[in-house]
């Protein structure tokens, strides 16, 4: 992906706010290369994220994850729908992992021009996964601020829960909605991947199958026996209590339940003073992640002495715990 030119423009983020779509547009995409290991942008670009970052802080966000095909797209359309009638803005990020050179456009394209073109209530964005050693976080977390600081009210966030990374992005929102499809079947192999337990609402996606049923009432037991969910047993120190909702995309049963959730969640976080430990949660894992970009960016400048190090530890000349001190001082020595 080519890094776009430094825009000096230091109207862009008042445009964006303004309602300039094709601000929001350049914003999402200085968002996504702005810090990351490729990137060539400028400290024009940096203060500008500075500003986003720091005008962002007021939506809901909802992250939504779950296994592949579980109908997560077609869900968060449908959500979007229902937040449109009660007349929210609603943006909408999805970290599509099949697409890593197309831009990933699939999602964006077809629900945009489907269901909500026209619609300035509505931003929706795909981006695309940026490969092993770009980190998927700081790229999605930023482009959720842009949103954010645009003045979405609610702004979502899709993430296939398979991987880490993606499960730690979806975790990173004040409200995370877990997609379970009918037919997950053994499912102590989800709850493996660390998906069923950062939820704070279950959905059982395609409710309109007759197997949704069954999966729905697996999910509600895993729940009573306090295996999923972030407060387990609903006897947590905040008292939420993990509720499990059939939806059906293709009918929009279960939709305003899950709407209702989900504001239900966000008045809970406020209520009980939780808000601000997932703030400071989302902020440790913001401050974490763009230093590990700082140091990765720092290393490849660092290559030719990383050689020499490299040499040294594999002639066993050094040990890696002191190669690794030496490395990072290098890399916090201003150039
Ligand atoms: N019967 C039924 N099928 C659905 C429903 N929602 C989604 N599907 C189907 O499930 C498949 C996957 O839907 P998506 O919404 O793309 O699922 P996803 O979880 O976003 O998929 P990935 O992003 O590729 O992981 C599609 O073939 C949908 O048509 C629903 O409510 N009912
Ligand atoms: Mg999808």
């Amino acid at each position: 992906m080519a890094a776009p030119k430094p825009d000096p423009s230091p109207d862009l983020l008042a445009a964006a706010q303004g309602g300039d779509r094709r601000a929001i547009a350049k914003l999402l995409s200085l968002a996504e290369t702005t810090g990351s290991a490729a990137s060539k942008s400028g400290a024009t670009d940096s203060d500008l994220m500075a500003r986003v970052y720091q005008a962002a802080g007021s939506a809901h966000v909802v992250g939504v994850t779950g296994p592949p095909g579980a109908g997560k797209s077609s869900l968060v359309n449908a959500l979007v729908k229902e937040l449109r009638r009660q007349d929210l803005t609603v943006g909408v990020i999805a970290i599509d992992p099949s697409s890593p050179f197309s831009g990933g456009a699939i999602l964006g394209d077809r629900v945009r021009m489907g269901d909500h073109g026209g619609d300035n209530g509505v931003f929706i964005r795909s981006l695309a996964t940026q490969g092993a050693m770009g980190g998927l976080a700081r790229p999605a977390l930023d482009s959720v601020d842009v949103l954010d600081a645009c003045g979405f009210q609610v702004v979502m966030i899709e993430t296939v829960g398979v991987g880490q990374d993606e499960v730690d992005v979806a975790a990173a929102a004040h409200t995370v909605i877990v997609a379970s499809p009918p037919g997950l079947g053994d499912g102590v192999q989800a709850m493996k991947a660390g998906i069923l337990e950062i939820a704070d609402i279950h959905v059982v996606t395609k409710a309109d199958r007759a197997d949704a049923d069954q999966t729905a009432a697996d999910l509600a037991g895993a729940q009573d026996l306090g295996l999923t969910g972030r407060q387990g047993r609903g006897d947590g120190a905040t008292g939420w209590r993990v509720p499990v909702i059939a939806t059906s995309a293709n009918t929009g049963n279960g939709v305003a339940d899950l709407a209702q959730a989900v504001r239900d969640h966000g008045a809970h976080l406020a209520a009980s003073g939780e808000d601000k430990t997932r703030r400071r949660r989302i902020a440790l894992m913001r401050l974490e992640s763009a230093a590990l970009d700082h140091m990765r960016r720092e290393f490849k400048r660092l290559a030719p002495e990383m050689a020499d190090l490299i040499d040294d530890l594999a002639a066993r000349r050094a040990d890696p715990r002191t190669a690794a001190r030496l490395l990072m001082e290098k890399a916090l020595t201003p150039r």
